[in-house]
């Protein structure tokens, strides 16, 4: 009979690196924000930079304020804009994905209340990364008429 220490070892080797102490990589959000809803308004954007240090991809989202949300894509088809779900949202490493009016936004649907400006919303997020993980991250998103910063571009703030 073998001995399985050869088998062992990098079974061993594989669940360290497993447990290494940075855990999923979870993209990093910047400037998110929802815009704000009207009474009789079904429907809203929420829009964000992420930035993944691995390849990612952002699988869906989820708000309590919110029936269904969904990650969508606008694209002219012909002269007419259409908007429309995409189950996955590639997030390739190291490189800005812009979800932005105009372009890939997570629609919130079925609102079950107007969302005002100055008020947050939570939103959670969920992620795949290349061995098929999901992991979700938990955001608190600040509602606002239009995207933060972009009424003032006198502001020069530099990075
Ligand atoms: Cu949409």
């Amino acid at each position: 009979m073998k001995t399985p220490a050869r088998l062992l070892f990098p079974i061993a080797l594989a669940l360290f690196a497993g447990a290494a102490p940075a855990g999923p990589a979870l993209p990093k959000v910047e400037g998110a924000w929802v815009r704000s809803s009207v009474p009789g308004q079904h429907g809203t954007g929420a829009f964000m930079k992420l930035t993944a240090s691995q390849a990612t991809q952002l699988v869906g989202a989820s708000t309590p304020v919110a029936g269904t949300a969904e990650v969508h894509e606008m694209k002219m088809d012909g002269d007419v804009m259409k908007m429309r779900a995409v189950p996955q949202l590639e997030l390739p490493a190291g490189r800005t994905t812009e979800l932005k009016p105009g372009g890939y936004h997570i629609m919130l649907m079925d609102l079950k209340k107007p969302l005002a400006a100055g008020t947050s919303v939570p939103l959670t997020l969920t992620f795949r990364d290349a061995s098929g993980v999901q992991s979700s991250l938990e955001l608190k998103v600040p509602v606002a008429v239009r995207a933060p910063g972009a009424a003032t571009p006198a502001d020069s703030h530099k990075h």
